[in-house]
């Protein structure tokens, strides 16, 4: 993805400062440049068997996560872009032994070092999916081995406790923190989080979210970096009913109800997407789904009713090989790949994975990924490396390091481009609720604060230049306004950088770089 201009600017700013600081700052700066040039990292969280690996796993685009019907998630697991492939093991006292994958392409399941002396596990692909994301898959929160769980919250949650001076990369790690600089670097926390969920939201999830948006980055709360995903959407209705007219409708609810913690939530059929884009569905078992759609359309309906027909009946297909299409596929999927198969007898394989990929529903989510996340990385960084800079100034013992970084970050938060910064800053204390705003003025001040596009901030899809130009200014008279008049003074304080960001926007619009 490479930095974006907020984050280069920060990175330039370690680079001068960084050289003339004493030997105990140092190295903290050091660590802010080098996770400024590294891929978004996005933590894949929820509850136990929510399907995180599954989801994980077509992220990559390969089967390397394994995925269980019994809890198989124990350990945190990066996964990063690469040269090869190879399976790292990070002990607690920072030692790694190195593992290639199992025959199938997987994490082994034996990884030769005792667990409660694993850190993390870090793993390195060449897949092309990971150029501009980091995935990090986490045990399932409510575990029923504690220490997992209690794992997966320190490193999803770090900064709360032990708010180190550099904030997240050490104070994420799960483990005591005497590892070396490499593995606290590698499982720093996540600037970015997928919350998993099935059917309902339940009240200790929203415990675990707010949980999360006390991780220490400056934006590293609420909805501008979580999405939620409903997964399993398949198994809402049972058997192979479209579960897209239900699904649709209780995801937006469920959008509603986490409207504070999250930018929205997708719903999926996470195995759809981990069998399609992980390439799972062979030749033999395309030709068993397109014998199962010749069979007479009763002995198709039977065969459909149920896991337990569909695996017990007579059929000419063989049994294991039924019993590998569940487990790939589950009945809805099946039910759809022979649907469309019997409708059209000549789709080839190929377009048929495409349809299931379709119907995974997994497009929106990725959409969405690149639209709220991809697109907010560069400010998520930036916002993130100027907060671990700042706590870095505030712990430090030389009085020259704190003057030398102090001066530094403010001269970069005067530049006007950082005044995204504090606009994400508030839109935030806004959308979670922190800071009460009249409906309209919080969807403006949102607009505002997560595109560039001014037509689309200003509602004019249709309007030139002159007309946005002088929208914006309005909107900036009427925030200043509302600021001086009848706000309290935190909504006074919030209504003062809209009008600024609003002010800003009217300058960029005449200057004719929107
Ligand atoms: N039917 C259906 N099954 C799914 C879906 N997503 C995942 N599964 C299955 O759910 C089971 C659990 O999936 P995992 O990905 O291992 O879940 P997890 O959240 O990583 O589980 P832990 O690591 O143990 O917490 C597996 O058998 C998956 O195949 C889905 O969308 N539909
Ligand atoms: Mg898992």
């Amino acid at each position: 993805m490479g930095s974006g201009p907020l984050s280069s600017r920060v990175a330039a700013l370690c680079d001068d400062v960084g050289p003339r600081l004493g030997p105990a700052a140092q190295p903290h700066v050091l660590g802010v440049r080098r996770r400024l040039d590294e891929p978004l990292r996005v933590a894949i969280a929820g509850r136990l068997k929510a399907g995180k690996s599954t989801l994980v796993n077509a992220l990559i685009g390969r089967r390397v996560a394994p995925t269980e019907v019994g809890e198989c998630t124990r350990i945190v697991t990066q996964f990063r872009y690469g040269t090869a492939d190879r399976v790292d093991v990070v002990r607690r006292d920072g030692r790694r032994t190195s593992l290639p994958l199992d025959e199938a392409g997987m994490i082994p399941q034996r990884l030769g070092v005792s667990r409660p002396e694993i850190a993390f596990v870090d793993v390195t692909l060449t897949s092309d999916h990971l150029r501009d994301l980091t995935v990090v898959d986490t045990p399932g929160l409510s575990s029923t081995n504690t220490a997992v769980s209690a794992g997966a919250r320190q490193f999803l949650f770090a900064g709360q406790d032990g708010d180190g001076p550099d904030g997240p990369s050490t104070a994420a790690a799960p483990m005591d923190a005497d590892v070396d600089d490499d593995s606290v670097g590698a499982i720093s926390g996540a600037e970015a989080i997928v919350y998993v969920f099935t059917q309902s939201v339940r009240a200790d999830d929203l415990e675990a979210l707010e949980a999360f948006r006390a991780v220490s980055a400056r934006l590293a709360s609420n909805p501008i970096n979580s999405l939620g995903l409903f997964n399993k959407v398949d198994k809402l209705v049972g058997g192979v009913a479209d579960p897209w007219p239900v699904a649709g409708p209780l995801a937006a609810d469920q959008g509603r109800v986490l409207r504070r913690v999250v930018s929205d939530v997708v719903p999926v059929v996470g195995l759809l997407a981990e069998t399609t884009e992980a390439g799972r569905l062979t030749a033999a078992d395309c030709e068993a789904l397109r014998a199962l759609a010749q069979l007479p359309a009763a002995a198709r309906t039977v065969l459909l009713a149920s896991v337990d027909l569909f695996t017990s009946r007579d059929c000419p297909v063989p049994r294991e090989q039924r019993e590998r299409l569940l487990r790939l596929l589950d009945l809805y999927g099946i039910g759809f790949a022979i649907a469309q198969l019997a409708a059209r007898p000549q789709l080839s394989s190929g377009d048929l994975v495409r349809m299931l990929f379709q119907a995974s529903g997994f497009p929106r989510l990725r959409h969405t990924l690149d639209q709220a996340f991809r697109w907010r990385t560069d400010a998520i960084k930036a916002g993130w490396g100027l907060s671990s800079l700042e706590k870095l100034a505030s712990h430090t013992e030389r009085p020259y390091d704190r003057e030398l970084l102090r001066d530094a970050i403010e001269r970069v938060l005067q530049q006007p481009e950082y005044h995204r910064l504090r606009l994400l800053e508030v839109a935030q204390l806004v959308s979670t609720g922190s800071v009460e705003l009249p409906e309209p003025m919080e969807q403006e001040l949102t607009r505002l604060a997560l595109s560039t596009d001014p037509q689309w901030i200003l509602g004019l899809p249709a309007a030139g230049a002159e007309q946005l130009g002088k929208a914006a200014l309005e909107a900036a008279t009427r925030w200043r306004v509302y600021a001086v008049a009848g706000a309290s003074p935190a909504q006074s304080r919030v209504a003062l950088v809209a009008h600024r960001g609003f002010f800003l926007l009217s300058q960029r619009i005449r200057a004719g770089h929107p």
